[in-house]
């Protein structure tokens, strides 16, 4: 009996150890929704916005580094995918979105629906292609598999309606295409002007990223050898900052001084697999060794002496040999003594205040950490969200964190959140939500209550775009369009099928969250947190800072008697930040 083209598309999936495709369904998508149904073993993952398709894809190929699939109707169907797409392919996590199309003999007519997705997709995509016959298939679907896998990104397939119904040519049976992980190491020529570099230089500071992902021993072992100070980029998170004595915590708009004062006052800096894009938080003038395995990567952010193109693995195992162990700790032991004194600093911001209403946000994201099991997936929406994340939840090397750090997208915590419960039904999955973001993809609570996925969801619910007005007033502009009048989502999320508690004092947190994370099911903590006040340090004014927060943020990073970057009225009071 003959296949018909989304026949051996879902054959081709499924030898590849495909379990899920997230989506929603149409009338172009319809060849390939019933052979999946028909199938019956890849689950269909329902969103109510392809956008959240996209994200949730995004999480689960960050989650196993295994391919994700999404897919989308024609036109409006498949344009909803693309946010989610973008963060997928800015993460360079694997995803494949199957984008449904118009019939053939339509295209370019403006028929119904008629979008160009090769076009719409090509900036999010490392491969992007039309099936234009059925005798494209399987090769088009394989390349593009490889191409996601290989290249780390969003492979897009387009396929017109009538295409996956059209029977398929002869074809021998799908082979697995599956993640691999080749040995890639620099030359030895290379290896030898790094350590030639890196045993002249006094002071070395290393800048790690979402690259040191499998590396933690080699990162470890360098930082070692070199007596470095450790600094991270957000997404270098979960994989740097658990049990490393060289930590000297997060640098970036919403990182603290340690991790930028580690970079301004070294001799040398070695930069291990991040893409971290702030130029002013990078060191001027001192020389830089780069080890990233995309050697287009290297040299983006700043001037590199040495460029080292390979796994961050592989590299330092090779490099590690060639290294003078360095004696003096004077370099290490001076940023690990002012990372202390900031990581303490933002510990008494998290303190009890247990009749506190509204409550601080720093302290509910210090409890949720508390509270979290030692295996929880965390994703956190962008905003401030973030910031309370990146600072108060702990990593251990099992937990997880997932963000849209590179495409900076709001509404994908909840999102991130589906696809994450998805791909492990045991885990606990905490999504830490705006309120902002939560309201934007709103729609999805009852995707976790159809699909079971018992994710909690904690809301900081400040009432408004807070982000954004610390950022207005960084710039020295009065806030404008960021209030947010929201209604107790709480009433929302149980019309919707969860559990949902609302906390107005923090004494209420502790149980609120402990019910929340018992519960057999979804569950929401609404918890009515403080809105923001930035207030800027005396010494700002808008002519320095040149109405960019980024420079604000500099300047206040390296301002005298400063320890954080920590933008608020009572935080900048407490922390007599001048
Ligand atoms: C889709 C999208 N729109 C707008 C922005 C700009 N932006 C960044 S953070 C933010 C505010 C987020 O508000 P909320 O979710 O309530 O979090 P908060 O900062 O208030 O804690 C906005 C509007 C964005 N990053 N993404
Ligand atoms: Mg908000």
């Amino acid at each position: 009996m003959t296949a018909t083209v989304a026949e051996v598309m879902v054959a081709t999936l499924k030898a590849s150890g495909v379990r899920r495709v997230y989506g929603l369904p149409g009338d172009s998508l319809n060849g390939f929704t019933d052979a999946l149904r028909r199938d019956g073993t890849i689950t269909w993952g329902h969103v109510r916005h392809e956008e959240a398709a996209g994200f949730a894809a995004a999480a689960e190929a960050a989650l196993t580094g295994e391919l994700a699939v999404c897919a989308g109707s024609c036109g409006p169907g498949n344009l909803h995918l693309i946010n989610g797409l973008f963060d997928a392919n800015r993460s360079r996590v694997p995803v494949l979105a199957i984008a449904a199309h118009i019939p053939r003999e339509e295209i370019g007519t403006g028929y119904f629906q008629e979008t160009h997705p090769t076009q719409l997709f090509g900036e999010c995509s490392v491969y992007c292609e039309l099936v234009s016959v059925p005798e494209q298939l399987p090769r088009v679907l394989e390349m593009a598999m490889r191409a996601a896998l290989a290249r780390g990104g969003v492979a897009v397939v387009v396929v017109p309606g009538e295409v996956f119904l059209a029977d398929a040519p002869a074809h021998p049976d799908p082979v697995a295409i599956r993640a691999i992980s080749p040995v890639v190491r620099p030359d030895e020529e290379s290896l030898a002007a790094a350590a030639q570099l890196l045993n002249n230089a006094g002071a070395v500071t290393i800048l790690a990223g979402a690259g040191c992902a499998g590396a933690h021993d080699q990162l470890i072992a360098l930082a070692g050898a070199l007596k470095a100070p450790v600094v991270h980029a957000f997404r270098g998170k979960e994989f740097v900052e658990y049990d490393n004595p060289y930590d000297v915590g997060m640098t970036g708009l919403i990182g603290f001084s340690s991790g930028y004062r580690a970079m301004e006052h070294c001799d040398a800096l070695v930069m291990l697999g991040t893409d971290f894009p702030y130029r002013p938080f990078l060191p001027e003038g001192v020389p830089v060794v780069q080890v990233d395995v995309r050697g287009e990567q290297i040299g983006k952010r700043v001037q590199v002496r040495v460029p080292l193109v390979g796994t961050v693995k592989d590299t330092v195992d090779a490099l590690l040999p060639l290294l003078e162990p360095k004696g003096g700790t004077g370099h290490l032991d001076r940023m690990t003594a002012h990372y202390r004194r900031a990581r303490a600093r933002l510990d008494r911001l998290a303190r009890d205040r247990r009749n506190e209403s509204p409550l601080h946000p720093q302290y509910v994201a210090a409890t949720v950490d508390r509270l979290a099991a030692a295996d929880a997936i965390f994703t956190a929406d962008v905003g401030t969200p973030c910031i309370w994340t990146a600072r108060y939840v702990r990593m251990n090397g099992t937990r997880r964190l997932i963000g849209s750090f590179n495409h900076g997208s709001m509404a994908n915590a909840l999102s991130h959140a589906i696809g994450a419960q998805a791909t492990y039904p045991g885990r606990q999955v905490i999504a830490l939500a705006g309120d902002g973001g939560l309201a934007m993809l709103l729609g999805e609570l009852l995707t976790l209550h159809q699909q079971q996925l018992p994710v909690k969801i904690v809301v900081f619910n400040n009432g408004a775009l807070s982000f954004v007005e610390l950022e207005m007033k960084a710039a020295g502009i009065p806030t404008f369009g960021t209030d947010l009048v929201d209604p107790d989502f709480t009433g929302i999320a149980r019309a919707a099928g969860l559990f949902g508690v609302r906390v107005e004092k923090a004494s209420e947190l502790d149980d609120a969250l402990r019910a929340a994370f018992s519960h057999d099911g979804p569950a929401l903590v609404d918890v009515r947190t403080a809105r923001q006040e930035l207030a800027l340090p005396p010494k700002l004014t808008y002519g320095q800072i040149k109405g960019f927060t980024l420079y604000a943020t500099r300047t206040i990073l390296s301002g005298e008697g400063s320890e954080l970057v920590e933008l608020t009225r009572s935080n900048l009071r407490e922390l007599e930040v001048e």
